[in-house]
């Protein structure tokens, strides 16, 4: 009997129509510069979604995954911030809130340097970009070297780094903060919502919601939530998007954030070095930024990262998978590493029991399968656990995750995202960074290095 703990390998013939179905998914979302996370719910250019997509392109085209990523960082401020959202002025207005005129890029963030020619969101997301320039690189070194991918990438990859631990450190504990719950990219996951209690919700008839026209409503973020988003980014707007003077109504450290950090950081040591430069700045800042997480966000009692709240500096008490993700960072220590897979394997996740792993707790009151971060399970985060467990050598478990994304991958037609119980997919279908990191997994070699 096939169970969950064993999956069988994909067959080669199985794993040929996968190939080229994820393929087709890219290739029709490609919009010409960049490749859109979904053509009906998301038509613009995403930021740890292009991260994501370069990864799976690499292994079509590395031109293409060089230009994903390119195209991205000319939407990149000068004080180094990439925004979460890069938009094509093709697009109508109505196709997504909050639009262009929304944000008010060019004009609200003149001073904190938004691009004059190119409208963007002025909040950021993850930082997975370093890995995923390396990744290309390393997909093809010659092809990068003789068109000096690395090196125009490279200030910019640093100064996006630089923005984070300066202007970002809003405990001043050398730890990066968000300042909104899409800057996490887990947009409504319970570990904001006592935050938000605090924020006052802009009225319903101030905006538009778009993503209702595409996505079922017992799926998506709810109306009062969204009321949040709104007046959290409009605060943010009218203070011209400046951290140092903007309202903290929102301010949290979240562990995925900065695990990404650090596995960016090392990428980016490794890639300054093949650059010829020094690396060391860049290990030094990653060994820092791991100690700080694990002491100001593990929690050896729960066997998990936990969110810290800096309105009140306390861990917020809620079990997600935000908090599992950092088993992606190298040098953890072995207790901290033991912890994680314990918890992914026990009651709260269940990773051998359900769909890849839950957004959120099973056992907590507030986990719902089917809301967006309130329970489904992802797969960029079943991708980061699976890079995880091979990062600490657990291979057995990486290998049984993997024939799980892959199989679920195909079977949901690359969904956005997946009740963990049933594994019915949710959300969009189509989904990019679904299919390119499913074309990442059927292209590991189990003992490929990790930066
Ligand atoms: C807001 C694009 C993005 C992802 C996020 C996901 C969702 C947007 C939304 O879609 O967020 O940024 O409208 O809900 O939560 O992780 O990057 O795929």
């Amino acid at each position: 009997m096939t169970t969950l703990l064993n999956r069988p390998a994909p067959t080669a013939s199985a794993a040929l129509t996968l190939r080229s179905g994820a393929a087709r998914v890219l290739f029709d979302n490609w919009t010409g510069t960049s490749t859109v996370p979904s053509r009906t719910l998301y038509p613009h250019q995403w930021s740890w979604d292009s991260a994501f997509i370069a990864i799976g392109l690499r292994h079509l085209s590395v031109r293409r995954a060089q230009q994903e990523l390119e195209s991205l960082l000319a939407g990149q401020w000068t004080d180094g911030r990439i925004p979460h959202i890069v938009f094509n002025p093709a697009v109508p207005h109505d196709a997504y809130f909050p639009s262009p005129d929304f944000w008010q890029s060019s004009r609200a963030g003149r001073a904190a340097g938004a691009p004059a020619g190119q409208e963007t969101s002025g909040i950021v997301q993850p930082p997975v970009h370093a890995l995923a320039a390396w990744l290309v690189h390393q997909a093809d070194p010659e092809e990068s070297r003789r068109r000096g991918f690395l090196a125009r990438v490279q200030p910019r990859l640093a100064a996006w780094h630089d923005y984070l631990v300066t202007r970002r450190d809003l405990g001043g504990a050398g730890l990066a903060a968000v300042v909104h719950p899409w800057e996490p990219g887990m947009d409504n996951s319970p570990c904001w919502d006592a935050a938000l209690q605090r924020v006052a919700p802009a009225p319903p008839e101030t905006f538009q919601r778009a993503d209702l026209d595409h996505g079922h409503p017992a799926e998506r973020p709810t109306d009062l939530d969204y009321g949040r988003y709104v007046r959290l980014a409009t605060d943010y707007r009218d203070a011209g998007y400046d951290d140092a003077t903007a309202p903290r109504s929102f301010a949290v450290e979240d562990p995925t954030f900065n695990a990404l950090l650090v596995v960016s950081e090392l990428a980016l040591a490794a890639l300054t070095e093949e650059l010829g430069g020094r690396s060391a700045p860049h290990t030094t800042r990653a060994a820092e930024l791991t100690h700080r997480m694990v002491t100001r966000l593990w929690d050896e009692d729960s066997g998990l990262f936990r969110v810290r709240d800096l309105h009140d500096d306390t861990l917020v008490d809620e079990r997600s998978v935000t908090g599992l993700i950092p088993l992606i960072v190298p040098d953890l220590p072995d207790h901290v590493v033991a912890g994680l897979r314990r918890t992914l394997d026990g009651p709260h996740f269940k990773a051998q029991g359900t769909r890849l792993v839950p957004s959120y707790d099973l056992m907590a009151p507030a986990f719902d399968p089917t809301r967006y971060w309130r329970g489904p399970a992802w797969f960029n985060t079943a991708w980061l656990i699976h890079r995880g467990l091979r990062t600490h050598g657990y291979h057995q478990d990486a290998h049984r995750l993997k024939r799980e994304y892959l199989t679920q991958a195909g079977a949901s037609g690359f969904a956005e995202y997946l009740d963990p119980v049933t594994g019915a997919a949710r959300g969009a279908s189509r989904f990019s960074w679904t299919a390119a990191l499913a074309l990442d997994l059927l292209h590991h070699a189990p003992e490929e290095p990790t930066p």
